[in-house]
């Protein structure tokens, strides 16, 4: 009986874009005047903690308003229905994927919804504002938590576990994001020289649309349904 293909599905801010939250590079931009390589750093948070921590309580606040959308539905369908291995890596840092159904998840950039405690080094559930320095409720520590994003210069979350997907699947299919950050924008590349076969869906065609064996354009809403059915 032949192997049912196994898939590996890549998203960024793009696949939530049509939920009403903003991308990172796309025109107006995320931060008022900021570039996120400026403000998204370490070294950044020790320089102005207080900008860094207000930047992230308003987004955290902003997220927990909004609702997935019909790619965030097809993905969380295809997650269900699949009946082979299964991966969908997001950078993204909301729970849209996860609201909408998917469960074979992971969070490559870490997420606004939990708090990172640089005393304990746990990672508690947290939904309020990081900014009044609030104790940890795990170890008690107070004014160490910070968020649980993976910035510029840190090590994306579960390296080995994406290299070893991406390494096996038989199907890469990014979404919505530019290629433009890095290691995720060099998955594609790990893939097809494995053997997968490549797929981009994307508003536009992204800085690595030349690495996809095909590229789709226009919105996820409509792309990702399509796809999935
Ligand atoms: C739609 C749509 C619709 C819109 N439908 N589509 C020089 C060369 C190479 C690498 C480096 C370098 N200098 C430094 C680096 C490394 C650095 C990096 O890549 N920098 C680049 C800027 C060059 N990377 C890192 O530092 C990473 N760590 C690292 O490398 O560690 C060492 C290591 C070594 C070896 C192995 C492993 C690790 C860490 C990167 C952390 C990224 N963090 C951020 C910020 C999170 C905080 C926050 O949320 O504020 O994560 S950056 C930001 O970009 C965020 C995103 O996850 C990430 C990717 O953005 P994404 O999702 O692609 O969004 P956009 O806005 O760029 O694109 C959206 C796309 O959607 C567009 O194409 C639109 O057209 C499209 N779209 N509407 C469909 N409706």
């Amino acid at each position: 009986m032949a192997k049912i293909p196994s898939i590996v599905i890549l998203t960024g801010a793009g696949v939530s874009a049509e939920s009403g939250i903003d991308t990172f590079r796309s025109e107006g931009g995320l931060w008022e005047q900021h570039r996120v390589e400026d403000v998204a750093t370490p070294e950044a948070f020790a320089r102005d903690p207080d900008l860094v921590l207000r930047f992230y309580d308003m987004r955290r606040a902003a997220i927990q308003t909004k609702q997935p959308n019909a790619a965030h539905e097809a993905l969380a369908r295809l997650d269900a229905e699949w009946p082979g291995e299964l991966l969908i890596i997001t950078q993204n840092v909301d729970d849209l994927h996860e609201r909408a159904g998917g469960s074979r998840l992971l969070h490559m950039h870490g997420t606004h919804l939990t708090a990172w405690c640089l005393a304990c080094d746990g990672r508690p559930e947290w939904r309020e504002p990081l900014i009044d320095r609030p104790a940890c409720p795990q170890c008690g520590a107070a004014g160490q938590m910070r968020p649980d994003i993976v910035w510029f210069g840190e090590m994306p979350y579960e390296m080995e576990r994406i290299y070893a997907a991406v390494g096996a699947c038989d199907l890469f299919v990014s979404i919505g994001t530019s290629g433009a950050v890095y290691p995720a924008a060099g998955l594609v590349r790990e893939a097809r020289a494995r053997g997968a076969m490549t797929l981009e869906l994307n508003l536009e065609p992204s800085q690595g649309s030349y690495f996809f064996h095909e590229s789709r354009h226009g919105p996820a809403t409509r792309l990702v349904p399509e796809w999935v059915s």
